[in-house]
């Protein structure tokens, strides 16, 4: 459920939007081909009168189609890569600390570790408001983990010694999870890291501000 409406949150929608621009040019690409495949076989197929033996066909590219063609393919490229550029500076942009919550993720063999700005600390759990950037801060403990949120479009390893930030913003339209206002998305690893790798879930709960703020005070999970 959580997926369909994701796509409202950032950068999921920056992301989906670049995957809806590369499926329209595959779908584009496969109908020519396909098209071509079975076209071609027909318009050109051996015809039941023999050419006279000694005649030679004089067939020259048709420079126009080339030129068309060589157009087409280099206008392809360069909105493709101007438009996975834009979306990459767009994701690495993330928020500075003075907007944005930033939550230090630390993974082990085999939970995700929270600890928010006052100190506060949680395991398999990360709550957060609706309608603020989160930025996490992902590392590990021991072996390699990549964390991630799928309905986010999210997703980081997670390395000993190193920390990847990742973000996302998820608005207060999200799908009520039974409480009014709030929603649920499933953390997965996503980096084979042992017996329990398949395990290595947590949840994560975006809550109304003022109900965050309440828990974020409290002491409590
Ligand atoms: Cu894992």
């Amino acid at each position: 459920m959580s997926v369909a409406f994701a796509s409202v949150a950032e950068p999921a929608a920056t992301y989906q939007s670049l995957f809806n621009l590369y499926l329209i040019f595959a779908i584009v690409a496969g109908s020519i081909t396909i098209g071509s495949l079975i076209l071609f076989p027909i318009l050109y197929r051996k015809r039941g009168t023999a050419e006279e033996p000694g005649t030679e066909r004089k067939e020259r590219g048709n420079l126009k189609v080339i030129g068309l063609v060589v157009v087409l393919m280099v206008a392809t490229l360069s909105t493709t890569a101007y438009a996975s550029f834009s979306v990459k500076d767009f994701y690495l942009r993330h928020p500075d600390c003075k907007t944005a919550i930033c939550v230090q993720v630390e993974a082990f063999q085999w939970a995700w570790n929270f600890t928010y700005p006052n100190g506060k600390n949680v395991v398999g759990l990360l709550r957060v408001p609706q309608d603020t950037p989160i930025v996490l801060n992902v590392t590990s403990n021991d072996v390699f983990h990549s964390f991630s949120i799928q309905s986010l479009r999210i997703k980081t390893d997670a390395i000993r010694g190193r920390y990847n930030v990742i973000w996302f913003n998820v608005p207060g339209t999200c799908p009520s999870n039974g409480k009014s206002g709030y929603c649920e998305y499933r953390i997965q690893c996503f980096e084979l890291c042992g017996l329990g790798h398949a395990f290595m879930t947590g949840r994560l709960i975006v809550m109304p501000p003022t109900d965050f703020s309440t828990y974020y005070n409290s002491s409590g999970p």
